[in-house]
């Protein structure tokens, strides 16, 4: 006879055909849970994880734009409202032509135990869409965000939903937005995170996530009496996550040596020269490979599969789904990998997962370990109620001691619920179990 969680995934995938980015992450998640539900036979009876694992409210929308030669685009729009039971949905933004409502799913998902874990009152909702920002001028973008918003304005606000970045939205896109939005509804309130310094932006959320990564896997590496010191590194993809982790790693001691962006990997034995990285991604938006051009004894090589297998101490994949599949994990764990933090969401395949897990990597799961992206997200929100800024040495200690605590919480329930070293388990379950207290308080709804 199936068990509780294996009927709901079933279930799930029945009802939701065509979605195997959802299907994969609620796999995970709910085969984590299953220890928690065995103890809480109350949960069954209120169809607790049948309301999980469906989003509240999915708003789906038509995005015309115009080019700069005045051709007219037609993409979709996503906004995902997953989840409100701890607090107003919370979540970025993705632009990528491969952005479906599968992916955005699978993201709003996620996004509900992450912001459980960073023990801050902030919901679960993603959104996002197709639209490919490479090659487009900074007007054709504009054009795009104010035509995005003048939708998704009617569904968000600063007590109900707060979007964000992800991948494709960054300082120049949350400008934009913000402005669309403060246009249509006349307000000036903290309705997006990530906002730029001059208009309500925190400190330190430019480096959150990557930062936040770091702090995670330097706490994992004390808590084994051991340190970043002299540690060989390797980091995927090239946006915000990897350079604030490249650049955390560094300071506390690291050797970094590779780095990608979606056509290929770059190389360098001696260490990643990050000051010429930022030029080239933040500055030029130009690609990886321009770095081999500057830098001597630097390598270019086409495609991104080969980055793993580069020898390296502690992977810290951070483009995005599925970067890590079978194959490319027990190249890792051959070539002598210890850690693995994700700083991407999803970034590691089930069976990547279960080869990291199997070998004893410490494997440091997404929605522990990329939490500091949207836990300084909940700190810029406090600030913006609060009509005040913290410094940034301020927001940086807060940030840190939050990784901490999700690293010691996630182990600790780990070990409660009897799969010790699990963090991916560990995660779930403490992501999941404030979640599930204010669902089965707030009746059924
Ligand atoms: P960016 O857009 O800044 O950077 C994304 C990077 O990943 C780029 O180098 C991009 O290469 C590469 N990439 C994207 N898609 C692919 C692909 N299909 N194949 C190969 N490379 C790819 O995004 P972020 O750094 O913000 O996000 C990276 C990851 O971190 C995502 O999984 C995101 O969900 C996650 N994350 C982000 C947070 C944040 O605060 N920004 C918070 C928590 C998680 P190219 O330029 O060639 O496309
Ligand atoms: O995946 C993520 O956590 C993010 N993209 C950040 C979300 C946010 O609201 O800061």
């Amino acid at each position: 006879m199936m068990d509780y969680v294996e009927r709901v995934l079933e279930e799930l995938k029945a009802k939701n055909p065509g979605e195997p980015e959802f299907h994969q992450a609620a796999t995970e998640i709910l085969n984590g849970l299953r220890p928690v539900v065995a103890r809480h036979p109350e949960y069954e009876k209120a169809a607790l994880l049948e309301r999980f694992v469906e989003p509240e409210r999915v708003v789906m929308f038509r995005v015309p734009w115009v080019d700069d030669a005045g051709k007219v685009h037609v993409n979709k729009g996503y906004r995902v409202q997953f989840n409100s039971a701890i607090g107003p949905y919370k979540g970025g933004l993705r632009f990528h032509p491969t952005v479906t409502l599968s992916v955005i799913k699978f993201l709003g998902l996620e996004q509900i135990l992450k912001n459980s874990l960073t023990g801050l009152p902030i919901g679960g909702g993603k959104g996002g869409s197709d639209f490919d920002p490479k090659g487009k001028s900074d007007n054709e973008i504009m054009r795009f965000c104010q035509s995005f918003m003048t939708e998704l304005c009617r569904h968000i606000g600063q007590d109900t939903d707060v979007p964000a970045g992800d991948i494709g939205v960054g300082g120049r896109e949350v400008g934009f937005l913000f402005g669309q939005y403060k246009r249509i509804r006349n307000e000036h309130v903290g309705v997006l995170t990530g906002r730029g310094l001059s208009y309500g932006g925190s400190l330190v959320r430019t480096e959150a996530t990557g930062y936040g990564l770091v702090y995670m896997v330097e706490e994992a590496l004390a808590c084994r009496g051991d340190s970043l010191v002299g540690k060989t590194v390797v980091v995927s993809g090239s946006g915000n996550v990897a350079i604030y982790a490249t650049e955390k790693a560094q300071q506390l001691g690291a050797k970094v040596v590779a780095l990608y962006d979606s056509n290929g990997y770059i190389y360098d034995k001696n260490g990643i020269q990050l000051d010429v990285v930022k030029q080239i991604k933040e500055v030029e938006r130009a690609r990886i490979k321009v770095y081999a051009e500057r830098v001597k004894g630097a390598e270019y090589h086409e495609g991104c599969k080969g980055i793993w297998s580069i020898p390296c101490d502690i992977a810290l994949p951070c483009a995005t789904q599925n970067e890590i599949d079978g194959d490319a994990a027990r190249l890792l764990v051959k070539n002598g990998v210890k850690y693995v933090g994700e700083g991407a969401n999803m970034p590691s395949t089930l069976e990547a997962i279960e080869v990291f897990q199997k070998a004893g990597v410490v494997f440091l799961p997404a929605k522990a370990a990329n939490a500091g992206g949207v836990a300084t997200s909940a700190l810029e929100m406090a600030q913006s109620s609060g009509r005040m800024f913290w410094t940034f040495e301020e927001v940086d200690a807060k940030l840190k001691q939050i990784m901490v605590n999700i690293y010691h919480n996630m182990d600790n329930a780990a070990k409660e619920y009897g799969v010790e070293g699990d963090y991916v388990a560990g995660a779930n379950i403490a992501g999941f179990k404030k979640v599930a207290d204010a669902m089965m308080a707030q009746g059924i709804v």
